[in-house]
């Protein structure tokens, strides 16, 4: 273009930019009664995978409102449509290309002229993203989060691998009834009371408290508020049919175990009066009417027998349950029954569950008693019908890798919830190397994990070679995305194999890696991990894929979320739709198969 040319399109370009800048500081009708010029026009800029989503202010006065589309700045505009409303989705728009976005604003007395224009565009994502070639798996909470959300989802995910986690939320309530409650003064030092008071916590924003019911509240115990949860609080007439038959003594908030550590979920009988809980004193449990369990499992069975006395256990007080002639338990129980793993292996028909790999594993003296959510599990899939391998220990030990070729595969290995501490995996790898026995136990369940995925998607780049790692070297580290569930930017980790960067169609699988309390991003997504991960595909172990890693910390306390969408919005949040979103994340930016 001649010099003279390029000046006067500058100048006829600030001459429109005047005129649409007289047009947009309109406000109010204009003097024959039509609306005014819609403002603050915004059409969305790569933000959705099918649509370009325009919004703009509303008119005052206007009915209507017609969306027009130009693929030039100065083209022709093409109405769209017309709606009432102050959004339009333009699911017409090619992808990639840039469009000039105009509104006009009717009613009866006619309609305004143009309104300013904002330039819009939609992206195809660059992978695929087809179920099977899409695994998740994860480790402790990550295990129950990986079950949880794959047998929700059974359209979506190939193989779900689920290591020492809790599948059995009956029995995950009956293990804090009996077990942590029931058994508050344990000296015993792991899993710690202040650990399992955390996780109390985190399920009951998660869930909902499991201990007592709230009419007014899913966090708190009945007549607790944010008020006094944090300071020295006595209730008194609060019935409990085993520790306050009579409603005589106080009941009282506490700190435990150190001062301001405010337990805040749970509620401690003060038999002596001091107003502080003191070792021995009991933590009230009113998870479900009175029974007597005939065959001695902690749990209501039908058959067994129930006093009709409401959740305190204690006629005459007219509280949840009393007097309905059914059994009664805490009503926020009912939000664990609607996210477990166990029930949806019950529950889904046949036909979607059949087709899944699933792969558990569970230690055989874990302290959580996840193995015995392991065991109930398998015998819900062998009850439908379904063959399951049961293998006790691992075939191989690291750096052995070890293969199935079963469709479910459950690995009983002697031991306990070895992982739960284990802030560091790409450590515990490293470890492993040098022979440290626990660490080598983390790195055998890791890698069936691995090897299950890579096994059971079908086909494969199987290979690589020391020309590859060098010149297009895998990669692993944080990265950061904008979920639209939680409106705020989330971390997750990731591997790219070796070769990812070769050439711009060679897609590849993905396994989501969901991680356990107290792991972190960064302890999984290390150069220790890379390592180990670009061995096994130089060995032919495992086929070259994605794995991701989501955040499993809810930002709101730093604690683990469970990857559900919590039941507490004030302390949790929408966990189980930020993982959603970053598979579509996943899906739009990084060349799934
Ligand atoms: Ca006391
Ligand atoms: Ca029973
Ligand atoms: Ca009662
Ligand atoms: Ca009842």
């Amino acid at each position: 273009m001649k010099k003279s040319a390029a000046i006067i399109l500058v100048v006829i370009s600030l001459f429109y930019l005047a005129m649409e800048a007289q047009s947009a500081i309109n406000t109010g009708y204009l003097s024959d009664g039509r609306p005014s010029v819609p403002t603050n026009v915004q059409a969305s800029d790569g933000t959705y995978m099918d649509k370009v989503q325009v919004t703009w202010t509303a008119s005052p006065g206007a009915t209507s409102y017609t969306i027009y589309r130009a693929t030039r700045r100065w083209g022709t505009k093409r109405a769209l449509g017309t709606t009432s409303d102050t959004t339009y989705d333009d699911t017409t728009a090619l992808a990639g290309k840039i469009y000039y976005y105009y509104i006009t604003a009717t009613n009866a007395n006619g309609t305004s002229g143009f309104s300013v224009y904002d330039k819009g565009w939609w992206r195809r994502p660059i992978g695929i993203g087809s179920p099977e070639f899409r695994a998740i798996g994860g480790v402790s909470m990550g295990a129950y989060g990986a079950m949880n959300i794959g047998l929700g989802r059974p359209d979506f995910f190939n193989t779900i691998a689920s290591l020492g986690g809790p599948l059995d939320m009956s029995y995950l309530l009956k293990f804090m009834e009996v077990d942590m409650l029931g058994n508050y003064d344990n000296p015993e030092a792991y899993p710690s009371r202040d650990t399992l008071v955390d996780m109390l916590k985190d399920l009951t924003i998660s869930f909902g408290n499991p201990v007592y019911y709230n009419t007014v509240s899913t966090y708190y115990p009945p007549g607790i508020t944010a008020e006094n949860a944090r300071v020295s609080t006595t209730l008194s007439n609060f019935f409990d049919w085993e520790l306050n038959p009579e409603g005589s003594l106080p009941v009282i908030t506490y700190e435990d175990p150190d001062p301001g550590d405010w337990v805040e979920v749970l509620l401690a009988l003060d038999a002596n009066g001091d107003g502080r809980r003191n070792l021995g004193e009991r933590v009230l449990r009113q998870f479900h009417e009175p029974f007597v369990d005939a065959n001695a499992n902690g749990m209501c069975d039908s058959g067994e027998t129930f006093d009709d006395f409401g959740l305190d256990g204690v006629s005459g007080t007219s509280d949840e349950g009393e007097g309905d002639e059914v059994f009664t338990y805490n009503p926020n129980h009912d939000n664990y029954l609607a996210e477990d793993p166990l029930i949806r292996a019950e529950t889904l028909p046949l036909t979607d569950l059949q087709p899944l790999n699933l792969y558990i594993d569970a230690g055989t003296e874990d302290e959580f008693q996840f193995n015995i959510h392991a065991e109930n599990f398998v015998q819900t899939l062998l009850g439908r019908g379904l063959f399951v391998r049961v293998k006790n220990d691992f075939p191989e030990n690291f750096p052995g890798i070890s293969h199935f070729d079963e469709k479910r595969v459950y690995v009983r290995y002697p031991g306990g919830h070895v992982g739960f501490d284990e802030e560091n995996i790409g450590l515990s790898f490293e470890q492993a190397k040098q022979g440290i026995e626990g660490a080598i136990v983390v790195a055998n369940r890791f890698t069936t994990l691995f090897s299950f995925a890579s096994d059971h998607f079908i086909g494969g780049d199987f290979g690589t070679d020391p020309y590859e790692l060098y010149r297009y070297p895998s990669e692993i580290g944080v990265a950061y995305f904008n979920s639209p569930s939680l409106n705020r930017k989330m971390k997750f980790g990731i591997y790219l194999p070796p070769g990812y960067s070769r050439s711009s169609t060679n897609y590849y699988p993905v396994l989501y890696l969901l991680l356990g309390y107290n792991m972190s991003v960064e302890g999984m997504a290390n150069s220790w991990i890379r390592t180990a991960l670009d061995a096994f595909i130089l060995t032919g172990e495992m086929q070259k894929m994605i794995i991701v890693i989501p955040d499993g910390l809810n930002y709101k306390n730093q604690s683990g979320h469970f990857f559900v969408n919590q039941i507490d919005q004030e302390r949790g949040d929408k966990f189980k739709d930020y993982f959603f979103d970053l598979v579509t994340y996943i899906d739009t930016f990084y060349k799934t198969k």
